[in-house]
C-alpha cells in the first residue's frame, strides 16, 4: 500500500528528490487560458457569462450574487456547521490579529528618518473552488487574514453550480455571509481570475487574487501575475510525519490518511527512526483506509510514488530529510516533540506532539491552512496578514541631513556613471557639494 525507502546506511548527498512530487503541468495550461483571459479583457461580463455557459453548463443572467441570496444561504445553513464555522473564524481572528505589524521608524542620522509603513492592498479577489473541493474552511482562511490586514474591499468568486440554479455552492455563500463578505460572484475557472484582474461592468478590478483552484485557475494566476498580486500557487496537499518509537501507529496512520483524502496525487510521508513503528503503521493503514469513505482515492495517494515511509538512523538524519522535503504540513511525534520541532527549518506549518494533528490546523487551530506546497516551504510562508500588506519606505530628511549625505551620493553616482544623480543633490546647495561634518 505504501512504499519504503531505507536510508539507515547513509543519507544520499542530494536529499531533495528522494521523494518525488506529483507533476502538475501548469505551463501547458497557459496557452489554453490565454484566449479566455483575453476574451474577458475585451468583452467583459458578456464574455464571463458565455464562458460560464460553456464550461459550467449553466446560463447566468448576471455574475454578481444578490445580497439577499447570501443572507438566505446563511439562514438555511445547518446550525451545527454555522457554530463550527463561527468558532473557526473566532480562533483564526485571534491568531491573525496578532500578526499585524506596527510601522517602524529608524533615525538614520539626526534629521534623517526612514519609516516602513505597512499598507493593505486596496482590493482582493478571492477564488473559491466549487468542484470536488467545496471548502468553506478555505473561505475562512483567505478572508480572515485579508480582513485583519485591513483590506478595504473584498470580493469572492466561486463557480456557478448547475445543481443550484447557477449560484455558487450554498455553504460557500453562507460562509461569505458569516464573514461579512457581501460581494460574491458565481464565476469559476480562469475567467474568474481574469474578471478580477481586468474588471468588468459587473465587477471592479482587484489588486490581488488569492485562493486555491484547479490547474486552469493556477495557470490564469501565473499568466496575470504582475498585473495582479497572487498568493502562492497551491499544489496537491502534503503531510510529512517525523516520528520515533514513542509515536502511536494508530494516530500516525490516521493522519497520513487524513491528508491523502484530498487527492489521488496528495503526498503522505512518514520519516522514522523506528522500523517497528514503520511496520505497525503499514499494518494499520489497510484497515483504516478500507473503513473510510474515500478509500479508493486514499489508497491511490498512499500507493503513489509521492508517498512513502523513510527509515533513518537518527532524529538528526530525519530532520535533514524533512528539511530537504520542505513539506506543507509536518507533524512531530517524538519523545521531546517541542525540542525537535524547534529545530525544523523548512515546513509550511509544524504540528507538535500527539494532540496537534493536521486536521486540527485545517479547521480550528487558529493557524492558516493555505500553506506552501511542492517544496516551496523552503522560501515561502503560508497565507497571513502579511500577505495582504505592502511595506512602503517613507524617507524624510532635513536640509542638514541631506548635506551630510551629499558627498557620498555624488561619489557613488559618478562611480555608476550617473552624474545627474549627484547633480540632483547639488541643485539644493547652489550646485556645490556642501561642506559638512557629517559622515
Ligand atoms: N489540508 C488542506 C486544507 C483543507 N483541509 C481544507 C480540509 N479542508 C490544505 O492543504
Ligand atoms: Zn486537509
Amino acid at each position: 500500500m505504501i512504499s519504503r525507502i531505507d536510508m539507515r546506511g547513509s543519507l544520499p548527498e542530494d536529499l531533495r528528490d528522494v521523494l518525488p512530487r506529483a507533476e502538475l503541468d501548469v505551463e501547458a495550461a497557459l496557452e489554453k487560458v490565454r484566449p479566455i483571459c483575453d476574451d474577458v479583457r475585451h468583452r467583459g461580463a458578456a464574455a464571463v457569462r458565455e464562458l460560464t455557459a460553456k464550461f459550467d453548463g449553466v446560463e447566468i443572467a448576471t455574475t454578481r450574487v444578490p445580497a439577499e441570496v447570501l443572507e438566505q444561504a446563511l439562514a438555511e445553513l445547518d446550525p451545527k456547521i454555522r457554530a463550527a464555522l463561527e468558532e473557526s473564524i473566532r480562533r483564526a481572528r485571534l491568531v491573525h490579529r496578532d500578526q499585524r505589524r506596527t510601522d517602524a521608524t529608524t533615525q538614520v542620522v539626526p534629521g534623517g528618518t526612514v519609516t516602513e509603513r505597512w499598507v493593505p492592498v486596496d482590493r482582493v479577489g478571492l477564488y473559491v473552488p466549487g468542484g470536488r473541493a467545496v471548502y468553506p474552511s478555505s473561505v475562512v482562511m483567505n478572508v480572515v487574514p485579508a480582513q485583519e490586514a485591513g483590506v478595504g474591499s473584498l470580493a469572492v468568486s466561486s463557480p456557478a453550480q448547475k445543481a443550484f440554479g447557477g449560484l455558487p455552492h450554498p455553504t460557500i455563500m453562507a460562509a461569505c455571509a458569516l464573514l461579512g463578505v457581501d460581494e460574491v460572484y458565481s464565476v469559476g475557472g480562469a475567467q474568474a481570475v481574469a474578471m478580477f484582474a481586468y474588471g468588468t461592468e459587473e465587477c471592479a478590478p482587484a489588486t490581488m487574487v488569492t485562493g486555491p483552484g484547479n490547474i486552469w485557475v493556477a495557470a490564469a494566476k501565473r499568466l496575470l501575475k504582475g498585473r495582479i498580486g497572487i498568493d502562492s500557487e497551491a499544489g496537491p496537499t502534503e503531510i510529512a510525519i517525523l516520528a520515533d518509537e514513542t509515536a502511536d501507529p494508530v494516530h500516525v496512520a490516521a493522519d497520513l490518511i487524513s491528508q491523502a483524502e484530498h487527492d489521488t496525487i496528495a503526498a503522505a510521508v512518514l520519516v522514522t527512526t523506528s522500523p517497528e513503528l514503520a511496520d505497525a503503521v503499514e499494518k494499520e493503514l489497510p484497515g483504516q483506509v478500507s473503513a473510510t469513505k474515500h478509500s479508493e482515492r486514499i489508497a491511490e495517494a498512499l500507493g503513489g510514488r509521492q508517498s512513502g515511509i523513510v527509515l533513518v538512523s537518527s532524529i538528526d538524519d530525519g530532520l535533514k530529510v524533512v528539511d530537504a522535503y520542505a513539506a506543507e504540513h509536518l507533524e512531530i511525534h517524538t519523545a521531546d516533540a517541542a525540542a525537535v520541532a524547534a529545530r525544523v527549518r523548512n515546513a509550511g506549518a509544524v504540528f507538535v506532539g500527539p494532540y496537534a494533528p493536521v486536521s486540527l490546523g485545517d479547521y480550528l487551530a487558529g493557524s492558516n491552512h493555505v500553506l506552501p506546497t511542492g517544496g516551496c516551504a523552503c522560501h515561502s510562508s503560508g497565507l497571513s496578514v502579511q500577505s495582504f500588506l505592502r511595506g512602503i519606505h517613507v524617507v524624510d530628511y532635513t536640509r542638514d541631513a541631506l548635506a551630510g549625505a551629499a558627498a557620498h551620493v555624488s561619489v557613488l553616482a559618478d562611480a555608476e556613471d550617473l552624474p545627474a544623480h549627484g547633480a540632483a543633490i547639488r541643485a539644493r546647495f547652489d550646485w556645490q557639494v556642501p561642506a559638512t561634518t557629517e559622515t
